[in-house]
């Protein structure tokens, strides 16, 4: 069978066209809160907090119990939050994102090579998302992905050749993501009064947390206020930890309102995934988010999402946290199943959306 032929965003873009074809208008409902990003960005209120990591490895215990104490608090409060002196030097982070850039700015034709093809489950490579629910809604949006640790699990045949050091940069911020990954892991383990490797052990550790990239490629769009450029989602991840090209677009359901990220330099934006969301019981949050684009800049993000093995751990409510008074809130699943569930309610709503 051939592959399905797949539209690229950037292709529509690029082709001049003034208004966007109708598969990805958002729904009425969702266009009332859609503005220009540029002018959301300025506006003032709620922000994402900012945890500074500089102190967490301090020897004097009271001054890393008070870093740990912030992190928690953004977690408890936000689920997400810009970290800053996370450790990964500012060079690197520039290395990863020139790289990245300079992969998606080569012709449409050349990215084709290295296409994935979601019909035959093969989804590391180059994509667009494809029409898979009832409305045939899409987001404006390609995308990269690919497993980049651990590092016998990696498939480097897939991954970018151009620019040249593109493995050798990505692996080196995969290395040290892992540790900051485990890094904060230790600390949500104990603001949770456990002992500080268990949420590490609990999402499968060295050998089995898988970490993800997603190079979201956000063309410039003729009418930003009808799109998105990722809808509405919580990550199921246990922590994603994100990077972009200084554009604003990303956006928190906070308070029952959209509130735009601050492009916060040198910082990684760091989510709280449904996994860490389900092992604390919804102690820490899980916090709803979208992309927004716009007409005058190309945005780049960078996200990887540390995710637990699919079928080998069952999720569900840590039974230390687990008490009378707070009884567990997620039933028993494994990661697959916990995938499943949500696109199964994704299509229902859909569904009852096109009705
Ligand atoms: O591009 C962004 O800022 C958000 C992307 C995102 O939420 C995702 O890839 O899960
Ligand atoms: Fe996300």
């Amino acid at each position: 069978m051939a592959p399905t032929v797949v539209e690229r965003v950037e292709s529509l873009s690029t082709s001049g066209i003034q208004s966007i074809p109708k598969e990805y208008v958002r729904p009425k409902e969702e266009l009332e809160n859609i503005g220009n990003v540029f002018e959301e960005e300025k506006k003032d209120g709620p922000q994402v907090p900012t945890i500074d990591l500089k102190e967490i490895d301090s020897p004097d215990e009271f001054v890393r119990a008070n870093c740990r104490e912030k992190l928690r608090k953004a977690a408890e409060e936000w689920g997400v939050m810009h970290l800053v002196n996370h450790g990964i030097p500012d060079e690197l982070l520039n290395q990863l994102k020139t790289a990245g850039a300079e992969f998606f700015s080569l012709p449409v034709e050349e990215k084709e090579k290295y296409a994935n093809d979601q019909t035959t489950g093969n989804v590391q490579g180059y994509g667009s998302k494809l029409a898979n629910n009832a409305s045939g809604q899409l987001e404006w949006e390609d995308y990269f992905f690919h497993l980049i640790f651990p590092e016998d699990k990696r498939d480097l045949s897939i991954w970018p050749k151009t620019p040249s050091y593109y493995t050798e940069v990505t692996s080196d911020y995969a290395r040290r993501l892992r540790v900051l990954a485990s890094k904060v892991l230790e600390v949500l383990s104990l603001e949770l009064g456990l002992e500080e490797g268990r949420l590490e052990k609990e999402v499968g550790g060295m050998e089995e947390l898988l970490l993800q990239m997603k190079i979201n490629y956000y063309p410039k769009c003729p009418q930003p206020e009808l799109a998105l450029g990722v809808e509405a989602h919580t990550d199921v991840s246990s922590l994603t930890f994100l990077v972009h090209n200084m554009v604003p677009g990303l956006q928190l359901f906070y308070q029952d309102k959209w509130i735009t990220a601050k492009c916060v330099p040198d910082s990684i934006l760091m989510h709280i995934g449904d996994t860490i969301e389900i092992l604390s019981n919804g102690k820490f949050k899980s916090i709803l988010h979208r992309g927004l684009v716009n007409k005058e800049k190309v945005r780049i993000s960078w996200a990887v999402f540390c995710e637990p093995p699919k079928e080998k751990i069952i999720l569900k409510p840590l039974p230390e946290l687990v008490t009378e008074t707070e009884p567990a809130l997620f039933p028993p699943r494994t990661f697959a199943q916990h995938l499943h569930h949500k696109l199964f309610r994704k299509d229902q709503e859909a569904a009852a959306q096109s009705k």
